[in-house]
């Protein structure tokens, strides 16, 4: 099981310092929890019903063995609505701010450079965008604050993305994307960056399928890889479960695929669960040799 670093050039928490920025290492697979701050994303909506109880949830996930908390004020979710600037902001900041100092590692998911800044300021460390860099003032702001970036794969806009699923070359447009975005972030001075093939954002569930069989591919690209399956509708078929907080075991089993070929991080909702399956998923493969 091999190490995995991201580098910030702004401090990190659990980041050793280093010549080149603060390297946030990790063996084997890091686990991000999602704690969504919203009435309406898809499994955990409207779970988190103050700032108070956010950051409790955010405690105890980073107690569980959370590596890094992911914080998001939009949901994403296939035929999501937007939300404005100004409603995301106001969900996600008194979080960002209540958790600084507490020593978790603090990512904010977010497609707007304006959410994306405010909440680095307020205190968070790393930036999720499901629309992977897209707007290049969102590579600016990684760089100028020095903080790394996930770059997620998906096309269009939530509302509409399940009506653009028809690909000459799936993967090739998913990967081929991803490192071109991952050389422009480089190349425009954002330190560090992880690739995400998106599933279920403008995929179908044997699309998701497909892309995590190919993902030692991915993976060869030589950055980190997050998936994130958690409890999401290809789940649900997969596994034959209807209720999204039903999922997790089954979303353990599509992470545990994942992690056995080569995804350096894994977005699960249920902290725990993965914690205890990778520790032992992991002592398998020390043992084993
Ligand atoms: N999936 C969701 C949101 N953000 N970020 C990354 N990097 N990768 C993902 O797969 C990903 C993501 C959607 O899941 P969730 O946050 O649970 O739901 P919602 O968008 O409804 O808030």
């Amino acid at each position: 099981m091999g190490v995995t670093s991201l580098i910030s050039r702004r401090p990190l928490p659990g980041a050793e310092q280093t010549p080149e920025g603060y390297r946030l290492s990790w063996r084997g697979v890091g686990v991000m929890g999602v704690l969504n701050v919203t009435p309406d994303s898809f499994s955990d909506g409207g779970q988190w019903g103050s700032a108070e109880a956010a950051v409790q949830a955010a405690k105890a996930m980073a107690a569980a063995g959370a590596l890094i908390v992911d914080i998001g004020g939009e949901s994403t979710r296939p035929g999501a609505e937007p939300v404005s600037v100004e409603v995301e902001c106001d969900r996600v900041l008194p979080v960002i701010r209540a958790l600084e100092g507490s020593g978790i590692p603090i990512s904010v998911d977010t497609r707007r450079t304006e959410v994306a800044a405010a909440a680095l300021a307020a205190g968070a460390h790393i930036i999720n965008d499901v629309s992977g860099l897209r707007d290049p003032q969102m590579i600016q702001v990684c760089a100028e604050k020095g903080v790394p970036a996930v770059i997620m794969h998906m096309r269009g806009e939530p509302r509409t993305m399940q009506q653009q699923t028809d690909y000459a070359d799936l993967e090739g447009e998913v990967f081929g994307f991803l490192r071109e975005q991952a050389e422009r972030a480089l190349a425009a001075g954002v330190p560090s960056v992880v690739l995400d093939p998106g599933l279920g954002f403008a995929k179908t569930a044997e699309q998701n399928v497909a892309l995590l069989k190919a993902l030692p591919r991915l993976v060869a690209y030589g950055y980190p890889v997050l998936v994130g399956a958690s409890r999401k509708s290809f789940v649900g078929k997969l596994s034959g479960i209807a209720v999204p907080s039903e999922r997790d075991s089954a979303s353990v089993a599509v992470h545990l695929f994942a992690a056995s070929r080569g995804a350096a991080l894994v977005r699960v909702h249920n902290v725990p669960a993965h914690v205890s399956a990778l520790a032992t998923w992991e002592a398998l493969h020390h043992d084993a040799g």
